[in-house]
């Protein structure tokens, strides 16, 4: 509920908000589920839902005060809406410009022609960007996880296999350590793939002096982490070599002057300078990083164009990387999270060259 009074907090301008989305029905409940239209006022939270999840969603609200409904179905559950809108005689309904589609949209004006609907997407994403203690909690849970993923994938990683196999094996390992799900398509890039930054995992046999780039992430309850490794099979080219040693300064760079107050471009900068000054400016051509939450990109972002100022318990990923077309790439990737004091490094996986 406290999410919920700091949302009326933020909005003067609407007497009722309507959630629809999963992320964010999921965000002010707890509660996941394909399906669910959540209204909320001042004093109240009501969650409409169908008999697939009327019962789970019963048990998982019954302690948070927030009254459950079940509907028959999308049409049926527009009318428990209005009835609570016309119980509290509300005007204006906030909803999710920023989740919700065109046809959502207009399906929304049809059904409750009575009220005038306000854009209030971007005010719930800004609430969204600084995390509670259960929030870091799972955070921290999903990133643990990553870690071990990427220990156990270590022992597994064999000359001929394909990137498909090493993506299945780290998937596996992330639901074998706990994983509730994953945070996005796992990223496997080898040999000259490796250059590309998201490259799709193939069915390229990985070859003795090959880079390895996994960037992977658990989800644990909905939750996301995020985390790349650039590793070798076999001893490394001397150019790779030298590649991963200014991105790894690069990224270390970061993480040891972040802090609470910069800019989203001053902490880019901490990197980027020391990749341009070591001749690769033009190989660095994404963002440093972006925060992560049920979504695996949230705001605040960190690139050359951000204002965004962090401030504390908000989590940002730390992603510097080189990329060279034609001979390869590196990316190394902590998710921290910033603090009044510091930051909090949720990444313990070793960052030192690894040569398997
Ligand atoms: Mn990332």
């Amino acid at each position: 509920m406290e999410k919920i009074t700091n949302l009326f907090k933020r909005l003067t301008n609407v007497d009722a908000v309507l959630v629809t989305s999963q992320n964010n029905r999921q965000y002010f409940t707890g509660f996941q589920g394909s399906f669910g239209f959540l209204v909320l006022t001042k004093d109240s939270a009501t969650y409409i839902t169908d008999s697939r999840y009327f019962e789970m969603a019963t048990e998982a609200m019954a302690s948070l005060g927030i009254a459950v409904e079940q509907c028959d179905g999308g049409l049926n559950a527009y009318q428990h809406v209005e009835d609570i809108l016309k119980a509290i005689k509300a005007k204006t309904v906030g909803f999710e410009n920023t989740e919700i589609t065109v046809a959502e949209y207009d399906a929304l004006k049809t059904r409750l022609p009575d009220y005038e609907f306000i854009p209030v997407g971007e005010e719930i994403l800004k609430i969204r960007q600084i995390k509670t203690e259960q929030e870091l909690e799972y955070i921290t849970k999903a990133q643990s996880i990553t870690d071990k993923a990427f220990t156990e994938i270590l022992k597994l990683i064999k000359k001929d296999m394909t990137e498909l196999d090493v993506a299945a094996e780290l998937e596996y390992q992330l639901k074998k350590n706990g994983a509730t799900g994953l945070a996005f398509d796992t990223i496997i890039a080898s040999g000259t793939n490796s250059s590309k930054p998201h490259a799709h995992p193939t069915d390229k046999k990985i070859a003795v002096g090959d880079p390895i780039t996994m960037d992977f992430g658990a989800r644990y309850n909905g939750y996301c982490s995020d985390m790349t490794r650039t590793v070798f099979l076999g001893e490394p080219s001397e150019q790779m070599r030298n590649i991963y040693n200014i991105v790894a300064k690069a990224q270390l760079a970061v993480l040891n002057n972040v802090k609470k107050g910069m800019t989203g471009r001053e902490v880019d900068s901490l990197a980027r300078e020391v990749i341009t000054a070591n001749g690769f400016k033009d190989n660095f051509q994404h963002g440093l990083g972006h925060s992560v939450g049920l979504d695996i990109h949230e705001r605040p972002t960190m690139n050359p164009a951000s204002d965004e100022i962090l401030v504390e318990n908000q989590l940002i990923t730390v992603e510097p990387g080189i990329y060279v077309p034609g001979l390869g790439g590196v990316r190394i990737e902590d998710l921290i999270i910033i603090k009044n004091d510091g930051i909090i490094n949720l990444t313990k996986s070793n960052k030192t060259l690894i040569i398997l």
